[in-house]
């Protein structure tokens, strides 16, 4: 399984390897399976941008990454908090699939999804969405109105129902990592993201936790990033997963075309609309007022693209901003 390993070259031949763990400054890096009793290899990260999941040449001293390959997807995400400057966060690099999961016993949260979405379709990553703890729903209803309820938002991506404890599903997920594919997991904290990995590779990997009896929120038992092999079966389906630590908030840092792709259906209808640059406030003739005044869009579905839209702008506006500072200093250095 760990073909991908030895074929990611370095562009000066170099050997490299996988960025599996971040620890303060420091890379744990692979170039073998864990089993395969090649050792990992730890090495600073100075003035190297790294994320897990990213294929680095380290230094000829052993010392620290050299060379980070160019990426070929990322799921990144705001860092700063409100009142700081915008910081990208890098979650995990060079992934192929994007599980976003919910859990089921949770009243759906159709809010924090979209921005999951777009954050994920901005990645270059393939979206699906897994709704978890299947075993403790017991009412049949319920359980496909919640379905329904995310599903709403999430139209195109593929939707998995799911027991980690129990196993339902769990076949179809592990196909997404056939052929030595990456598949990231995000979503809250409790939801079940190590649950699911340790129950795909089969053993006891990631320590999982309890979760609150009132709101079933986790207690952030994922602390790292983690990259884990996943091993292959009779169905021949090794290939890599990303763990990640539930987060509360999910903040937009796009820059791509995630809006567009998550809200797909209003921008297919903005397509009617009689003004191109349509705000679908006020103006005439417009499909995506149309659709919500008839039913079939729901109100807070366009108020949350609005928002999200806006919230983007904000984002570049503020880099813009900052470019400009950074550019003005630039020029004042060149003049001693
Ligand atoms: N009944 C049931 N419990 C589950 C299932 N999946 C996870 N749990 C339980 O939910 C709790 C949290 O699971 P974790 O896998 O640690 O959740 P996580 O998403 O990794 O959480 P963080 O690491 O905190 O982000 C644990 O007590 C699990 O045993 C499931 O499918 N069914
Ligand atoms: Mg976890
Ligand atoms: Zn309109």
């Amino acid at each position: 399984m760990w073909d991908s390993l030895e074929h990611a070259g370095s562009p000066d031949g170099r050997r490299a390897g996988r960025v599996a763990r971040l620890d303060r400054g420091w890379s744990t890096i692979w170039y073998g399976a864990p089993d395969s009793g090649v050792a990992p290899v730890r090495a600073r990260n100075i003035g190297a941008e790294v994320a897990v999941g990213d294929w680095v040449v380290v230094s000829d001293d052993g010392e620290r990454v050299d060379v980070v390959l160019p990426r070929q997807s990322a799921f990144m995400r705001r860092a700063s908090f409100e009142g700081q400057r915008a910081e990208a966060h890098t979650i995990a690099a060079n992934i192929d699939v994007v599980f976003l999961l919910h859990a089921l016993v949770s009243p759906p949260n159709q809010r924090r999804l979209e921005r999951e979405l777009v954050l994920a379709f901005d990645s270059g990553a393939q979206p699906v969405l897994v709704l978890t703890k299947l075993d403790l729903m017991d009412d049949p209803d319920e359980t496909v109105r919640r379905v329904a309820t995310l599903e709403a938002v999430a139209p195109g991506v593929p939707v998995h129902v799911v027991s980690g404890v129990r196993g339902d599903g769990l076949d179809d997920l592990r196909r997404y990592a056939r052929g030595y594919r990456s598949v990231a997991l995000l979503g809250a904290s409790g939801v079940g993201k190590s649950t699911i990995v340790n129950a795909l590779v089969g053993g006891q990997v990631q320590s999982t936790g309890v979760v609150r009896e009132g709101d079933q929120r986790g207690r952030h038992t994922t602390t790292a990033v983690q990259l884990v092999a996943l091993p292959s079966d009779p169905v021949g389906a090794e290939g890599w997963l990303i763990d990640t630590p539930g987060v509360r908030a999910v903040s937009l840092w796009s820059s791509g075309t995630g809006i567009e792709r998550a809200f797909a259906d209003v921008f297919a209808l903005s397509e009617s609309c009689r003004f191109r640059d349509c705000k679908h406030e006020e103006e005439p003739d417009c499909a995506v007022s149309l659709a919500v005044r008839e039913g079939s869009l729901d109100p807070r579905r366009l108020d949350s693209m609005k928002r999200l839209v806006a919230e983007e702008a904000a984002l570049e506006e503020e880099q813009k901003a900052r470019l400009k500072v950074e550019d003005r200093r630039g020029f004042r250095k060149r003049k001693p």
